[in-house]
């Protein structure tokens, strides 16, 4: 998959350079940026919500260009390049920043910066809980993902309240779902939710059984992309076994990615919207959960 976006040339006058006169009275910069994400969803459905609106990457641009002053022009390509991973479809971008007036003390006809930065691959998450203050459970959760090395939250679903399915009679859950970008890779993901779970009391004693919290690994790189991992390892399955079956997962990640696919064989076309499987399942069981703003 290589789709592109490409923005070339959007230009405003900056305050960026080493030379006090530079600082003062500022030049003109261009930049060019090139974003990689996967475009088919958008070509299939023609709905800007499954693409990056490029009009709001030029608005990103050039409050760089006019914000705070920096001296390299490598550094105003790495924050634009920063702030373009921010946007939670694009795997990759190119940054070009051009300083065609820099004071170079000869004829020259411009100066360029060139980088390429990408996000490591996406991972879904699912969390559960029911024992104990079960809202303030996945409130903190939430907080332990935002603050772990090597992951970055992108969004989270709201909380679903949901009957247990399968294991011993146990109280009901509240369930969401957590999407990220990673550089760890997925044992030592699981190993850094195990680290989560236990921090939360959480002991291994009844399979399926009532937990204080939950976290399962439920995808690793997008389905169909060059990032995603497909396990059979009994210690991580990959993508989740059961996910694709339960509506307390389904549910709540549908809300936070409407365009969420999910592999459910190994074919490239065992790759389902979940919109579409939650569709065909019993959904009577999950009903929404408190406000995360009120735990
Ligand atoms: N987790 C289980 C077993 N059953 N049922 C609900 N509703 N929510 C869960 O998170 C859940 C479950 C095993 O992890
Ligand atoms: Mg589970
Ligand atoms: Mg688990």
């Amino acid at each position: 998959m290589s789709d592109q976006i490409v923005l070339k040339g959007v230009s405003a006058r900056g305050f960026h350079g080493v030379l006090e006169a530079e600082k003062r009275d500022g030049q003109p910069f261009v930049v060019d940026v090139h974003l990689t994400l996967d475009l088919s969803r958008a070509g299939r459905t023609d709905d800007l919500a499954a693409t990056v609106n490029y009009a709001e990457v030029a608005s990103a641009v050039v409050a760089r260009i006019t914000g705070p002053s920096f001296d390299l022009i490598e550094r105003l390509a790495e924050v634009i390049a920063d702030d373009v991973l921010g946007y939670p479809l694009v795997d990759a971008v190119e940054v070009v920043v051009h300083k065609p007036e820099a004071p170079v003390g000869h004829p020259f006809t411009d100066v360029e910066v060139r980088i390429r930065r990408s996000n490591g691959p996406r991972a879904v998450i699912a969390l559960g809980s029911n024992l104990g203050d079960r809202g303030r459970t996945l409130s903190l959760a939430v907080d332990a993902l935002r603050a772990l090395p090597g992951f970055t939250l992108t969004s989270v679903s709201p909380i679903v309240e949901t009957d247990p399915v399968g294991g011993p009679e146990q109280p009901p859950y509240l369930n969401a779902v957590v999407l990220g970008r990673t550089t760890l890779d997925p044992a030592e993901l699981l190993e850094a939710l195990h680290r989560i779970e236990a921090a939360h009391g959480r002991t291994r004693e009844v399979r399926w059984g009532a937990r204080t919290l939950d976290l399962d690994l439920i995808q690793f790189g997008a389905p169909g992309s060059g990032q995603e991992v497909v396990s059979d390892d009994e210690r991580l399955t990959l993508p989740h076994p059961r996910a694709a079956e339960r509506a307390f997962v389904l549910l709540p990640w549908v809300r936070a990615e409407p365009e969420a696919r999910v592999r459910v064989g190994p074919g490239e076309n065992d790759i389902r919207p979940i919109a579409e499987l939650l569709d065909r399942l019993d959904r009577s069981g999950v009903r929404p959960g408190p406000e995360w703003g009120q735990l």
